[in-house]
């Protein structure tokens, strides 16, 4: 079995991590273009730590929820069993890796800190502030949050198309399909004959390109999603039971 999981913030929703696009979340009360852009970090750094260092304490008070265990279990079973899955996230927190998950982290993380003179990236779990030290360099003031804002380029892509390539199932979980590259993978497992599964509390804007969906809370159809492909397989998320030409 080779698993390609995507998950974005409405895994974390029931942690207490607000989502972005929701009724209520966090673009609706907060503008990302003075936020979440390398311009506006530029133009006013103050304003943009005091956003993410409050971001970084809800983070670090959130504790993982039922999906996030479910995935790190589905992770431990099929490592026992010699099969492969990719677990990559949108998500900046770190609770699939504290539920005990391999993650990629495509958009960063907001426990690591980036020096923008030298390079050098530094885990930070406490307040970041324009006068933070480098620990590398030395420098004062060149420290920014370890996070892809928009026009930036996300990480891990090349390891990322390469498991999408290689995999029987593509997942997403609790993604509005609003943000790309991460809202590109399914149409590129489609491309590819890769069987699609949406796992969601209401359709992405992408629910089109899926073959299978399953709306509700994460902590209610993770669980059952990772049941149903340990005993079965990947194939019973295969609308007619088999694989895809
Ligand atoms: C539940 C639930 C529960 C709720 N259970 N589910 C025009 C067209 C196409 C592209 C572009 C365009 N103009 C600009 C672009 C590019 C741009 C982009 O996509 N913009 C769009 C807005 C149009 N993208 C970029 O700039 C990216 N870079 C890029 O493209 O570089 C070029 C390149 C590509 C590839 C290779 C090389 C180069 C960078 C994007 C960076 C995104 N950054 C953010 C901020 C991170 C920092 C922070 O946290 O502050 O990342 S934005 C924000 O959105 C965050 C998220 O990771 C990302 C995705 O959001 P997500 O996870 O989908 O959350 P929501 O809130 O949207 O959805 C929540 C979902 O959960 C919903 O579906 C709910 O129903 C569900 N839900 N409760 C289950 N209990």
């Amino acid at each position: 079995m080779d698993l390609f999981i995507l998950t974005g913030a409405g895994i974390s929703a029931e942690s207490g991590i607000g989502t972005f696009r929701d009724p209520g979340g966090l673009w609706e009360q907060h503008d990302p273009r003075q936020l979440a852009t390398p311009e506006a970090f530029e133009r006013d750094p103050i304003l943009v730590h005091r956003f993410y260092n409050w971001r970084r304490e809800t983070c670090r008070r959130a504790e993982p929820n039922e999906a996030h265990h479910a995935l790190a279990r589905l992770d431990r079973e099929m490592t026992a069993r010699g099969d492969r899955l990719m677990l990559v996230t949108q998500n900046v927190d770190d609770l699939h890796e504290r539920a005990g998950a391999r993650v990629v982290h495509m958009h960063g993380q907001h426990n690591e800190a980036r020096c923008t003179r030298c390079g050098s990236v530094h885990p930070w779990t406490g307040e970041m502030t324009v006068e933070s030290v480098c620990p590398t360099c030395e420098r004062a003031g060149r420290l920014r949050p370890n996070i892809v804002w928009f026009g930036e380029t996300p990480m891990h892509q090349g390891r990322i198309a390469a498991a999408l390539g290689a995999a029987d199932l593509f997942a997403a979980i609790g993604t509005s399909g609003a943000v790309y590259p991460a809202a590109g993978y399914v149409a590129a497992a489609r491309h590819a004959g890769i069987a699609t599964c949406e796992l969601n509390l209401e359709p992405a804007d992408n629910a089109g390109l899926f073959d299978i969906a399953f709306y509700g809370k994460a902590t209610e159809t993770v669980p059952r999603f990772v049941d149903t492909l340990l005993s079965e397989g990947p194939g019973a998320f295969v609308p007619d039971g088999a694989a895809r030409p």
